[in-house]
């Protein structure tokens, strides 16, 4: 070990950098034969770490240019993340998380569906509509409150649940607390959930697998639904259906409303907003709050999305007076602001992207020969709306009405059969986003450099300037010591002179 030569930190010999204040440092101990032996052998390991970083593990498979921009990334993670460039340069830590994040989605590409919008959209029933089982929670009250990923399962159906671990769990207790959410404590203190707490936090992950869709159901609720003590202490939820019906790789995503007063739950919404590769973003028909409109801007903003993924469900259709009527005004009102540059750019694919359904009918229906007295009354009021009044002759009818069976075409068409080309595009727009960001890391790192060159060349030159300034300085020293050295010999050999002709003439005088 020595000392930097700025801050005196203790530093590694064949270190080129200080960690502590980042002072240029070895370029003295360079010069030393065995420890450019040392730094060239530890250089050399490193760019073979990198290079054989390159191998099977790193192969996505399903996309040859995905490949490439795996093992690319690789490569820079291996760089970025070397403690040689990590703690001297001070990496940026978000863009190995990035790179990290990418690599992990390409190795297990998902294709996202999330269904976002405002509590009580009615986000959990359309996936229940969706998925033609009455799986996700619904209530009247705001209830979801974990994300929920639901997908296809091989064998049996399963719930697979992600406990945060102690670090994560203190983080959200911390930014509760920063936040003052005393929601969120009064909530928790409520439902007692502190004496869960040890049983869960810091757990692996588990899946248990059902035979029946009501424990199914049931254990769905017990870690999703606010109500319940549990879902504090989860991350996600992934429900896994075998009949789901659609590729292994597509995800439906149920989230918690967007302004769920409970804050944490609505960040955890607007965080994976960014996630996924289509949106439903559920609006209720009735009208689009200035809310809304902002969670709208928000997922049309993300440069990842194309604006023809983002489709705006106007849901509870149903319950508008005259749907008919009342939704083509509100959807008139809504295309002015949904047309413009922010959103979709343009009228034809706000007019395309923009629909209006009715799920909690679709699901009565569907569900007619089980209905209770409350659900029937519901069915038959609706059905009244539509001057429908024999609702066993028109179920058809009432179905169709609900649009779902439109959505699920449009499912389909327009986003599962092309979920590979959008899979693809979203993949390559990451990798182009974070190719920027390495440019301009490395950019950042070459000017560094260059700054620390230049400080420690121009102390090299300044130490050769003052050596020839010492040089000169003997020279002229050595000069004036030589003229010295001759005035003195020209002195002495006069006064010899004269001591020799004093001599001489006391000897003439003592003579005479
Ligand atoms: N009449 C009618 N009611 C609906 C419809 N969709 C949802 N609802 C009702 O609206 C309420 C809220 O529905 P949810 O599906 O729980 O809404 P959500 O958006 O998931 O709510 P959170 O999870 O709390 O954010 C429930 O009581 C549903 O029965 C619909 O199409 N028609
Ligand atoms: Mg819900």
């Amino acid at each position: 070990m020595v000392s930097c030569q700025e801050c005196f930190e203790k530093i590694e010999e064949y270190s080129y950098f200080c960690k502590n204040c980042g002072t240029f440092t070895n370029k003295n101990s360079i010069e030393n034969d065995e420890l450019k032996k040392l730094y060239q052998n530890k250089m050399k390991t490193f760019i073979n770490k990198v290079q054989n970083e390159n191998g099977n593990e790193t192969k996505v498979l399903w996309n040859e240019t995905i490949n490439r921009y795996v093992q690319t990334l690789t490569k820079m993670q291996s760089i970025v993340s070397h403690p040689e460039v990590k703690d001297t340069i001070r990496t940026n830590t978000s863009l190995i998380t990035n790179i990290t994040n990418y690599i992990e989605k390409s190795r297990t590409p998902e294709f996202h569906i999330a269904f976002v919008g405002a509590i009580k959209a009615g986000k959990s029933t359309l996936i229940n509509a969706l998925l033609g089982k009455q799986l996700a929670s619904t209530s009247v009250t705001p209830e979801t409150a974990v994300l929920t990923k639901f997908r296809v399962a091989k064998d049996n159906n399963y719930v697979k649940l992600s406990f945060y671990n102690s670090h994560e769990w203190e983080t959200l207790w911390k930014s509760v607390h920063d936040s003052k959410s005393t929601l969120f404590l009064e909530e928790y203190n409520k439902l007692q959930a502190d004496s869960e707490k040890g049983k869960w936090i810091g757990q692996a992950d588990k899946t248990i697998a059902f035979d029946s869709e009501e424990s199914l159901k049931a254990e769905i609720e017990k870690w999703t639904s606010s109500k319940q003590a549990t879902h504090y202490f989860v991350k996600e939820v992934e429900v896994g259906l075998t009949d789901f019906g659609l590729p292994e790789q597509v995800v439906f995503v149920d989230t918690p409303g967007l302004d769920d007063a409970v804050r944490y739950r609505s960040d955890v919404t607007r965080r994976y907003i960014d996630r996924a590769n289509a949106v439903f973003a559920c609006v209720k028909s009735d009208a689009m709050t200035g809310q809304e409109l902002a969670t709208l801007y928000r997922v049309f903003s993300n440069t990842r999305y194309n604006p023809e993924k983002v489709y705006v469900i106007g849901t509870q259709w149903d319950t508008l007076n005259r749907p008919d009527e009342n939704w083509k005004q509100q959807k008139a009102e809504w295309t002015k602001y949904l047309k413009q540059d922010d959103c979709y750019g343009n009228e034809i694919l706000a007019e395309k992207n923009v629909f209006a359904v009715a799920s909690y009918l679709y699901n009565l229906v569907t569900n007619y020969e089980n209905l209770d007295d409350d659900s029937m009354f519901e069915i038959e009021s609706t059905a009244l709306k539509f001057r429908i009044r024999d609702i066993e002759a028109n179920l058809d009818k009432l179905k169709e009405l609900s649009n779902i069976d439109f959505l699920k075409h449009i499912l389909s068409t327009e986003i599962i059969s092309k979920y590979q080309d959008i899979l693809f595009e979203d993949l390559e727009q990451s990798y182009l986003d974070i190719k920027q960001d390495i440019q301009t890391f490395f950019e950042d790192v070459r000017k560094n450099n260059i700054q620390l060159l230049d400080a420690a060349n121009s102390d090299i030159d300044q130490i050769q300037r003052e050596r020839e300034k010492s040089k000169q300085n003997l020279e002229e020293v050595q000069q004036q010591r030589e003229s010295l050295v001759n005035t003195l010999n020209l002195v002495r050999r006069s006064t010899e002179k004269r001591v020799d002709e004093l001599c001489d003439q006391i000897k003439k005088l003592a003579t005479r």
